[in-house]
């Protein structure tokens, strides 16, 4: 396992085109999930910052893909969300480009090492999220899930819900790590670092 600043972050682009997206050969792990899961809240509680990625509660605004350039060493990648209602015709047309130019038209496809698939504990996984897991099983894309926001339940509920996800979403997938996480309380903080480092 690699050793990495964490500290030592930058967001290098915001990308609103795939011929955005950066072309050096280093390591990406993509964060995925609907929006307002809390994948920026996981960006910037791994990374130790408060706001470097943008945490919003009016989910959907912006339709980018966001590469945090971490210590020189690996881009943690921030996929638009899914599944907000509310979108304009040209905002999800926006977000399908960016999916696809990102998973399946991609030359650099080969420096996607896992995607990080963030499931919100409260709200369990949604449709949206069982197609793109069954589309990362599919396609052999390494992934390992997040449930996010976990201060919002008990230790015991927490472990019923995240039980009932491996007998339900993963089955027949296999058996894949389900990391619980809290950027509030900072729960699972050094697991989530230690699964993403494990993969490079
Ligand atoms: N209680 C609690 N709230 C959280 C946690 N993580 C995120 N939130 C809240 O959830 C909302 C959405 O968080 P974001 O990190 O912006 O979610 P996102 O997935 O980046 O959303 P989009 O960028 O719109 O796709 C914000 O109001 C956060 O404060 C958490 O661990 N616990
Ligand atoms: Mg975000």
């Amino acid at each position: 396992m690699e050793k990495i600043n964490t500290n030592r972050a930058v967001l290098r682009i915001s990308a609103g085109r795939p011929d955005q997206f950066p072309a050096d050969p280093l390591p990406q792990i993509a964060l995925s999930g609907r929006s307002n899961v809390g994948k920026s809240s996981l960006i910037n509680s791994l990374l130790g910052r408060k706001s470097l990625a943008r945490v919003s509660s009016t989910p959907g605004k912006t339709v980018t893909v966001n590469f945090y350039l971490v210590d020189d060493a690996l881009y943690l990648v921030d996929l638009p969300g899914y599944g907000f209602t509310r979108r304009s015709p040209a905002e999800k047309k926006a977000w399908s480009a960016l999916t696809d130019g990102y998973f399946v038209k991609n030359p650099n496809i080969d420096r996607l090492v896992a995607v990080n698939q963030l499931i919100d504990v409260r709200v369990g996984p949604t449709d949206d999220d069982r197609m793109m897991l069954r589309f990362l099983a599919n396609n052999r894309i390494p992934f390992f899930i997040t449930a996010t926001k976990c201060d919002k339940l008990s230790p015991s509920a927490l472990r019923t819900a995240l039980d009932a996800w491996q007998h339900d979403v993963l089955h027949g997938i296999g058996n894949i790590p389900i990391l619980p996480f809290s950027a509030v309380s900072g729960m699972g903080k050094q697991q989530v670092l230690h699964e993403i480092l494990a993969r490079l």
